[in-house]
Parts: structure tokens; C-alpha cells; sequence
């Protein structure tokens, strides 16, 4: 398995979050992609390389060329400070300008600020999973990209959910030109983002398992109904799970994804990769077991296609490093 670790990632630190009007410590801390990456660099049958360099076309093929400039933008204004959205779009008065208003109309909520270091941070992150899209194009197997920021709730132009650029999806659309592709989403969240990139396309197959988006954030996307429009009516599916469900009530769930995506038969595979549905995260609220992590990348791993992993979230500091090698290691199996 090909690691690829982005190092930019460590100079993007929000230090807060804001709930119901308060700050609180910003749960996607560079701690996370340091543990993980600690952990499997030192697996046997893993090799760790750095991202190369693609052109800026590959993120604006995903994202409004207008989002992404505004997201270098931004930082620069903000120096070394984070700035947060204050008032969201509510009327259509066409362009905005004011720094304020182009705050609100390029975000979705008051988790995923921005500072002079997340452009790059950003760029580091889908360049990484643009290089294991390219690694198993070119024939290996497996390629894992231990992306930070994660990507999966980023629209074609809002930032959300701790993600600014959408990598799984960069690197699906990057696939796309060679075969049909799979994005299975097993984050504990839905992944808004990459359902609206892909949600008139029927070239990419969006798969999302995910806790229940009634009871957990992003609140406003992730039924079952969300099927897809135009041309890809039918090629969004959702599994939101009540909160709570166990390994045994997870596992049928995900066999049932896995038969879908065996008949859709994809070229490759694309997996955005969250440890937050295991049942020590601070924010998931499923419980899935360490051990499951293997069972659930054996399953994957089964449907034998030419796979990118695509880090997401996972936000238990004392335990990713377990979950992700014991993940990896059913993987490789
Ligand atoms: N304290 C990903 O897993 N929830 N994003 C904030 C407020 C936001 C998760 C809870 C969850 C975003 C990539
Ligand atoms: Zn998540």
C-alpha cells in the first residue's frame, strides 16, 4: 500500500470552532494526520511518498474557479488570524464584494474557518489524493491519501464541515476520464459535497453510509430519497443509520452498498475514508468497533477494484492510530 502524506497540512490549525455562539476547540487538529501517518509508515508492505504537483485545472474541474481563488483570497487577508462567516447569503442580489459578505457566501457554517496557511493546506491535501489517483492509474492496486483538511463536505463553492476543497471528488473526476467510478463514503457524516459535485452525473456512483442527518451534522442532506437529477437520477444512493447501530446492524448495510457498486461495475474505486463512526469518536455517534475496521476494509477490499483511500474525518486522538492501521491491515489482506 502507497501512503501519500501531505505535510503542508500542519501549518493549518483552526484553533475554534463555533457552536450555538460559542467557541470551542477545533476537533480537526494536526495531531490527527501526524498519528495516523506514525502509525503506518512503520506497517510492513507500506511504502510513504509525498504528493507530486498537478495543475489547478484538476480542483477547478470540481470547484468554481471564483471559490477557489476567493479561498487563497481570504487567506491572504486574514494573515495569520482565522476568519469565520458572519452573515450567510439571503437574497439574490447578484455579485458581492465586501470581504464580509464573501465570507458568508462561500461557506456553509461557522466550523471551517480560514487563515493565511489553509490555501496551501488545501492545495497539499487534493494534490495528495490527486497522486494516489495516479498511482493506481498507472497500476498499483491501492493507494492511500492521508488528506488534511478532509474534503468530502466541500460543494463546488462552499467550504463546510472542516473541508475547503473536496479531495475524494477531485480525484473521482480525475478517474473518471479512464471508467466509471465508485465513491463510497463511509465517514460517520454524510458527504454533502461530494453528493452535490456529482449529483446530475451518472459517470460517478456516489455511495453514502452515514449517521442519520436528522439527528447529526450536516443536518440538511443525506436521505434515502436523494437519488440524484437529470441524467443521474439513480446514481446517488444514501444509507443514513439511526445513532447507536453496532457492527451487526452496520455490516448488512454496507454488504447491501458493496452489491450495488459490484452491479453499477466501476473501474475504479474511490473511498473516503472516516474513522468517525467508531464508537470512541467524540462527535460520530455510531459504534463501530475497532475490530470492525478490518471486516469493513475486507469488504471493500473484496470487490477487487483498482482503489484510491481517501482520508476523512476521525476525531479520537488516542485511537486513530489503532484504527487506522488495523483499516489498512484488513486492506492489504
Ligand atoms: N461541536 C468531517 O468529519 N460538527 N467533518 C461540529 C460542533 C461538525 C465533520 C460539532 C462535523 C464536521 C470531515
Ligand atoms: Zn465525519
Amino acid at each position: 500500500m502507497i501512503i501519500v502524506y501531505p505535510s503542508h497540512h500542519v501549518r493549518h490549525r483552526p484553533p475554534s470552532e463555533i457552536f450555538n455562539g460559542e467557541s470551542e476547540p477545533h476537533a480537526e487538529v494536526p495531531e490527527r494526520i501526524e498519528q495516523i501517518h506514525a502509525a503506518l509508515r512503520d506497517m510492513s508492505g507500506v511504502r510513504v511518498t509525498l504528493p507530486k504537483r498537478f495543475p489547478l485545472s484538476w480542483i477547478e474541474a470540481v470547484h468554481d474557479r471564483a471559490y477557489v481563488s476567493y479561498v487563497a483570497e481570504a487567506g491572504r487577508l486574514a494573515g495569520s488570524t482565522y476568519m469565520y462567516p458572519s452573515v450567510f447569503p439571503y437574497a439574490g442580489h447578484g455579485e458581492v464584494s465586501n470581504p464580509i459578505a464573501l465570507r458568508g457566501q462561500y461557506a456553509f457554517d461557522l466550523y471551517t474557518p480560514v487563515s493565511s496557511t489553509t490555501y496551501q493546506a488545501a492545495c497539499g491535501s487534493a494534490m495528495a489524493a490527486l497522486t494516489a489517483a495516479s498511482l493506481v492509474r498507472r497500476g498499483d492496486i491501492h493507494a492511500y491519501a492521508l488528506c488534511r483538511p478532509p474534503g468530502h463536505h466541500a460543494e463546488r463553492s462552499r467550504m463546510g464541515g472542516y473541508c475547503y476543497f473536496n479531495n475524494a471528488a477531485i480525484a473521482a473526476n480525475y478517474l473518471s476520464h479512464r471508467g466509471k467510478v465508485v465513491l463510497l463514503d463511509i465517514d460517520v457524516h454524510h458527504g454533502n459535497g461530494s453528493q452535490h459535485i456529482f449529483y446530475e452525473r451518472r459517470d460517478v456512483l456516489v455511495v453514502n453510509i452515514h449517521a442519520d442527518p436528522s439527528e447529526k451534522f450536516p443536518y440538511f442532506s443525506g436521505s434515502a430519497q436523494e437519488t440524484g437529477v437529470g441524467k443521474g437520477i439513480g446514481y446517488n444512493m444514501n444509507f443514513p443509520l439511526v445513532l447507536g447501530t453496532t457492527d451487526e446492524a452496520y455490516h448488512p448495510v454496507l454488504q447491501q452498498a458493496v452489491r450495488h457498486i459490484e452491479k453499477y461495475a466501476p473501474q475504479y474505486l474511490v473511498v473516503s475514508v472516516g474513522y468517525d463512526a467508531h464508537i470512541d469518536d467524540p462527535i460520530g455517534g455510531l459504534r463501530l468497533s475497532t475490530d470492525y475496521y478490518r471486516r469493513m476494509a475486507s469488504t471493500i477490499a473484496s470487490l477487487g477494484l483498482p482503489t484510491v483511500l481517501v482520508q476523512e474525518g476521525g476525531y479520537n486522538t488516542g485511537k486513530l492510530a489503532t484504527v487506522a492501521k488495523t483499516f489498512v491491515s484488513g486492506f492489504m489482506q
